[in-house]
C-alpha cells in the first residue's frame, strides 16, 4: 500500500520497524534463510488462498507471468530465482528493501529496472490489511505483470516520470496514474473485465469487490482524468478504471507530460466516488458499501 501521494513524504518514516538500512538505495540481504516455518506458513495461506481466487478474476497476462515464474506454494520465493528469469524475460530483476523507501529512492529503482520488494511478511493477525507492502503484496502482486513487455516498459517510465515530476511539483497526479493502474487497474479482455493491480491481486477480498460488487464505479480510464482523480488508501476504492488493453499503458512512455501536468495542475480534482458526464461508465456504483462505513 502506499499513502495518498498528496502526503509522500510519509515513506520519511519508511521501512516500517527495520529503519534506515546503511546502502544509499535502502536496497538489503533478502536474507532467504532467515525465513521461519511460520513465515513460509503465513505466504503458503495467503499463496493458495489467492490461486484458488483469481482464475477468471487476474488478466491473461497475469496468469501467464505467474506460470512462468519460480513462484509456488511452499516457499517465499527466492528473489535472485525470480530475477533470473525475469532479467530474461523484460530486463528487470526483484531488489529487497525494508519497506517503504523515499520516493526518490523508489523512482530511481524502477527507472533502472530494478522493483523494489519488502523482504517482509505479514503477521498472521494482519491477513487481509496492512499498510506497507511486504513481499507478498510486491511479488505476489506486482512481479507476474512485471513480466508483460508493456507494463515492464511502463514502470520504467513511471520510474524516469516520477523523478520529473517532483521537479515539477505535480508527483500527486503522476501517482494517481500509478494507483489506478499498477497498483488498482482492471483491463477489458474479450471474456469481460479482468484485474491486473498489485493492490488488488494480493487482496482476497478487494479481488472480488473490483469485479463483483455493485457499490463501486467502474470507469474506462483516461489519463488526464485520473491525474485529477484522489484515490483511498484506507479502504477499498470507490472507482476502479478500465483500460482497453496493457499496451494502452505504453502510449503513455511516448507522450510528453509536462503539457498534461500544466492543466493538470489547473482544473477540477474529483472526489474517488465521483462520475463525471464525460465518464465512459461500465458500472455506476450504488456506493452501498463505502456508505455503511461512513
Ligand atoms: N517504496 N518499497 C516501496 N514500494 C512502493 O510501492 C513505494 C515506495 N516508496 C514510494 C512509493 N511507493 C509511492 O509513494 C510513489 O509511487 C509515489
Ligand atoms: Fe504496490
Amino acid at each position: 500500500m502506499q499513502a495518498e501521494a498528496d502526503t509522500p513524504t510519509r515513506h520519511g518514516l519508511a521501512a516500517g520497524d527495520a529503519g534506515r538500512p546503511t546502502s544509499a538505495d535502502w536496497t538489503i540481504d533478502q536474507g532467504w534463510s532467515r525465513y521461519t516455518a511460520a513465515e513460509h506458513a503465513t505466504w503458503k495461506t495467503l499463496f493458495e488462498r489467492q490461486t484458488r481466487l483469481l482464475p477468471g478474476r487476474a488478466c491473461d497476462a497475469f496468469v501467464q507471468g505467474m506460470k512462468d515464474l519460480p513462484i509456488g506454494p511452499d516457499e517465499i520465493p527466492d528473489f535472485r530465482r525470480l530475477s533470473e528469469v525475469l532479467h530474461q524475460r523484460t530486463g528487470w530483476e526483484v531488489v529487497a528493501v525494508p519497506g517503504l523507501v523515499p520516493d526518490e529512492v523508489f523512482f530511481d529503482h524502477l527507472a533502472n529496472r530494478r522493483f523494489p520488494s519488502g523482504n517482509f511478511i505479514r503477521q498472521p493477525h494482519e491477513l487481509d490489511y496492512l499498510e506497507e507492502p511486504d513481499v507478498f503484496h510486491d511479488v505476489f502482486g506486482h512481479v507476474p505483470m512485471l513480466m508483460n513487455p508493456s507494463i515492464a516498459d511502463f514502470i520504467q517510465a513511471y520510474g524516469q516520470g516520477g523523478l520529473r515530476a517532483q521537479q515539477l511539483g505535480c508527483l500527486p497526479q503522476l501517482a494517481r496514474v500509478y494507483w489506478y493502474t499498477i497498483e488498482f487497474g482492471l483491463v477489458q479482455q474479450a471474456d469481460g473485465l479482468r484485474l491486473f493491480g498489485a493492490g488488488i491481486a494480493s487482496s482476497f477480498t478487494e479481488s472480488v469487490f473490483c469485479l463483483d460488487s455493485a457499490s463501486p464505479n467502474r470507469l474506462r480510464f483516461d489519463l488526464e482524468r485520473v491525474m485529477r482523480t484522489h484515490y483511498r488508501i484506507d479502504d477499498f476504492q470507490e472507482s476502479y478504471f478500465v483500460l482497453s488493453d496493457l499496451d494502452e499503458l505504453l502510449d503513455f512512455t511516448h507522450i510528453d507530460f509536462a503539457p498534461l501536468y500544466q492543466r493538470a495542475l489547473t482544473g477540477p480534482e474529483h472526489q474517488p466516488g465521483d462520475v463525471l458526464p464525460g465518464d465512459t461508465v461500465f458500472h455506476r456504483g450504488d456506493g452501498s458499501y463505502h456508505r455503511s462505513r461512513r
